[in-house]
Formats: structure tokens, C-alpha cells, sequence
């Protein structure tokens, strides 16, 4: 856990003019963490600005502040900044474009293969999200808790840890869970947007994955291609969460979801996801992408069909020599 002396590096920079910005194509953790640091800097008297360059899912819009984060880097390029806040990036290739600004970058995150871009920096892999730093970063900063922090803080722990199941589901995590329960967050009210907000269409989408399973072993794969986006009128952002669908199948210990790139169709978009011992991770790396030890992701140039092949045979093979050693 992070010293109250390092949280005490970034205090003075909460009354600042800050922006505010998370990894791209945020996930809970990037939007209530980057949220819960906008009314972090507003309570302490600052001018916070949230940007994300991918808009943020609809599922998010019942967080407070949601309504004013700007997508448009224009907007945020010609401001003097006294500081930009990252939120739960591992490696400055995941932000969206950036403003050049001489202000000092100060990150908090939770990756454990985290390059150091930032000025100053607390990373701690232990922290089951990064809502939970920017908590202990209130603490240390002694301001009031309000709920429309709790809940930004609540939908960050909630989403990491996959509503309170995965094995980051700690002490730490449950006693600042707590702590936003009191606040007065509603845990259905944010579970009901985050895991039962599906449009019909996406369901739709869903179905037409499911059919394309493939079970090897213990290693899992389901994909989307632009052929099922276009018959269920859905886009890429629809496929959120579909990995956990591969995952869920009894001894499939590694599951890959495959996916177009949105921005460029010719590449394969891939997550990642283990149940326990393998590292993905490592598959994640192999390919010039990276992640969690059970969540990580990667890119492939190639016909999906192919990808999955290969992300097969790799995950395939990381099994075989993790169960010899
Ligand atoms: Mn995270």
C-alpha cells in the first residue's frame, strides 16, 4: 500500500486547473476513477476537466459527472494545465492523444508491467482498482466524502474485481466498499447499469458469438466479425465483456474473445483472459500488448480466422509448459 508521504505528492495539485484522463476504450475502473477524481479536484477547490478520446459506454451515464467529459482533443490541447492526472494506464501507447504540456503528469495505477511515463507516480498491483488509490488519496487529502465520489469509487472496485468475485477481492478492497456503502451508494442501482443495461442488439450479437466457441483443451476462443456487426446493427464497443462467456465454460482455464479494430477492420483486436495460474499476460506481451496476470490484451495483423489459430496454439502452448514445470 502507497505511504500516506507519496499520496501527500499530489495534494497541492488538487486545487489546480487539472485534466483528468484514463486509458482508451475505458473500461469501469478508467471512467470511475477518472470521475471519482474530477469530484475529488472540485472538492478541493480545483478546476477539473474529465477527457476520454473513446466517449464513454452508456452504462456509465447514471455516474455524476459523466455528462461532462470531453472526447475531443481540440478542446483540451490550448489549456495551461497545472497538472494531468492518469488514471489506470500501464504504458502511455494506451492514451488517446495528448496536449503537449510542460505540467508534471501524476499517475495512479495498478498495473503490475507499468513503464514509467509519469512525474510522479504511485503504482501499486496490489490495489484491486484504481478507484481505491484515488480513495486513500481523499484520506490523505482530508476531504469530505460525498456520494458522487462513493459512487464513481464504488463502480471502479466493483468493475475490477468483477463485482466483488476475482481473487483482487480483498480486505482492502471490502473496507473502502464499506465505506462507500455508507457514503450512501445503491449497490443494485449500479450493478443494474453495468451488468443489466444490454441493448436487444447486442444480445443479438451475443448469440451469433456464442456459435462460434471452440474449446481446445483448456483453452477457450469466440469471436465477432464485421459480418455479425453489420447483420445486428452493432458496433465493436457492443462486444464488452463477451470474453467472460469463454471464461465461463467449465475447465477452460485461458478464454480469448477475437474482434475487428474499430479505427483499422485489417487488425484483430484480442482479449485475454485466465482463471487462475496461466499468465496472460505473457500471451499479451508476446504480441506487443500486456496486461493483468488474468486479464490482458493484444493485437494480431491478419484475417481473424488466423488470429485465433495462432492466439490457440500460443495459449496452448503456455498451458503445456506451465503444467510440466
Ligand atoms: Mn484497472
Amino acid at each position: 500500500m502507497p505511504t500516506t508521504r507519496e499520496y501527500e505528492k499530489l495534494v497541492p495539485y488538487l486545487r489546480g486547473r487539472v485534466l483528468i484522463t484514463a486509458h482508451r476504450h475505458p473500461d469501469g475502473d478508467a471512467v470511475g476513477s477518472s470521475l471519482a477524481m474530477y469530484h475529488l479536484v472540485r472538492s478541493a477547490g480545483g478546476q477539473p476537466v474529465v477527457y476520454s478520446y473513446d466517449p464513454y459506454g452508456d452504462e456509465f451515464a447514471f455516474l455524476p459527472g459523466s455528462e461532462s467529459v470531453v472526447s475531443d482533443p481540440e478542446l483540451v490541447r490550448h489549456e495551461n494545465w497545472d497538472a494531468i492526472f492518469v488514471v489506470d494506464v500501464s504504458t502511455s501507447h494506451l492514451l488517446g492523444p495528448m496536449p503537449s504540456c510542460e505540467c508534471p503528469w501524476l499517475v495512479l495505477d495498478h498495473h503490475s508491467s507499468h513503464d514509467r511515463y509519469g512525474t510522479v507516480e504511485i503504482v501499486d498491483p496490489s490495489a484491486a482498482s484504481v478507484g481505491i488509490l484515488v480513495e486513500e488519496l481523499r484520506q490523505t487529502a482530508r476531504l469530505p466524502l460525498t456520494l458522487d465520489f462513493a459512487k464513481c469509487v464504488w463502480t471502479s472496485i466493483v468493475s475490477d474485481t468483477g463485482g466483488f468475485r476475482y481473487s483482487s477481492t480483498d480486505p482492502r478492497a471490502m473496507k473502502i466498499g464499506s465505506r462507500m456503502l455508507e457514503a450512501g451508494v445503491n449497490a443494485w442501482e449500479a450493478a443494474s447499469y453495468l451488468y443489466e443495461y444490454n441493448t436487444l442488439e447486442r444480445m443479438r450479437l451475443l448469440s451469433l458469438a456464442l456459435g462460434t466457441i471452440r474449446v481446445n483443451g483448456k483453452v477457450g476462443s469466440m469471436y465477432v466479425d464485421e459480418r455479425m456487426l453489420r447483420e445486428t446493427e452493432t458496433s465493436a464497443q457492443d462486444t464488452s465483456g463477451f470474453v467472460n462467456y469463454v471464461r465461463a465454460i467449465r475447465n477452460v482455464e485461458i478464454a480469448i474473445f477475437l474482434r475487428p479494430d474499430p479505427d483499422d477492420p485489417s487488425i484483430v483486436r484480442i482479449s485475454l483472459r485466465s482463471k487462475g495460474q496461466y499468465p496472460v499476460d505473457e500471451i499479451g506481451e508476446k504480441f506487443g500488448g500486456g496486461g493483468h496476470r488474468n486479464a490482458a490484451g493484444c493485437r494480431y495483423h491478419g484475417p481473424i480466422e488466423e488470429a485465433r489459430r495462432v492466439l490457440m496454439e500460443t495459449a496452448a502452448e503456455l498451458v503445456r509448459s506451465r503444467d510440466r514445470g
